[in-house]
């Protein structure tokens, strides 16, 4: 008997893994949460049917969406994480041992726990002594912060479901006041390609727009997210991305990586023409 795992990326696509069991399946208050084993990819951690992570290719979400903004910023001591509950970006972050306290924010509980319970090589780091795990919504928390992080990474789902509010001009607001002076905040920014993903990438990209003075959208190859192409959101009050981006500093560090160099940091930001244009709509349109 052959068991599949199928995500549909449009009403006419999806992506078929097969898999071997399923480990985990059970309903929070909040969304339906499923835990895949598979011989491709590894474990599989998917939430309302859209996958979250692999264990095959979670490096280059996390190591993306980390040391992009840690090689900019020359002095992060304090982190907000917002969603995540897997604890892929926390990891990655813990790495640096200049950071001083991460407030790891996340509505879920229960996907705390799953991850504890299934996922250990991702989740392994939630126990580090600096990190704070606060079960509320980001929305909600970032409201009563004002100049407090050096960084703020927001980790969200797709802008439906949980993860809505975290794709409001709002939330974006509130992280702006929420850093200091130099902050950096780096969203998870959905994929350019097909139509409703492009959409939700315009949106959330033309309200960053509107509250930060910096604010660039970076790329990486994720296999198992729809199109395989994915973007980021570097959104700054003082530092740019690519001219502020210490690549020395940064590898004195010994730091090893298996997707991220300083040399793909700067890569990153060059975006194929297609999606250049999509932003530059919002960007120059309001
Ligand atoms: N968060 C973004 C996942 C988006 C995937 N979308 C989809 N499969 N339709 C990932 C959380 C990893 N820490």
């Amino acid at each position: 008997m052959e068991l599949w795992f199928s995500e549909p990326h449009t009403p006419n696509v999806k992506l078929s893994v097969r898999v071997d069991r399923q480990v985990y399946s059970g309903e929070s208050e909040y969304q339906r949460i499923d835990v895949f084993e598979s011989p491709e990819f590894g474990r599989i951690l998917v939430l309302d049917g859209y996958v979250m992570l692999t264990e095959k290719d979670e490096f280059i979400y996390h190591e993306m969406i980390v040391h992009v903004p840690m090689a900019v910023h020359p002095n992060v001591k304090k982190v907000l994480v917002i969603g995540a509950g897997d604890g892929g970006a926390v990891r990655e972050l813990t790495r640096y041992p200049e950071i001083e306290r991460i407030d790891l924010v996340e509505i879920d509980e229960q996907v705390i726990q799953v991850c504890m319970d299934y996922l250990p090589r991702i989740s392994g780091k939630l126990t580090d002594e600096r990190v704070f795990i606060h079960y509320e919504d980001g929305l909600k928390f970032v409201r009563s912060r004002e100049d407090e992080y050096d960084l703020i990474i927001v980790d969200s789902t797709d802008p439906f479901g949980p993860g809505e509010g975290l794709f409001t001009k709002e939330f974006y607001g509130n992280c702006y006041k929420a850093l200091k002076e130099d902050g950096i905040m780096v969203n998870q920014h959905e994929s350019p390609f097909y139509e409703a993903d492009a959409t939700a990438c315009m949106r959330a990209h033309k309200r960053i727009v509107e509250s930060f003075p910096i604010s660039r959208v970076y790329q990486a190859h994720i296999p198992t997210y729809p199109s395989g192409h994915w973007l980021f959101g570097f959104a700054s009050k003082r530092y740019h991305p690519v001219h502020d981006l210490d690549a020395e500093r940064w590898l004195e560090k010994g730091i090893e990586t298996r997707y991220y160099t300083p040399r793909l940091h700067e890569g990153a930001f060059c975006l194929p023409a297609y999606v250049e244009k999509l932003l530059r709509k919002v960007e120059v349109h309001g």
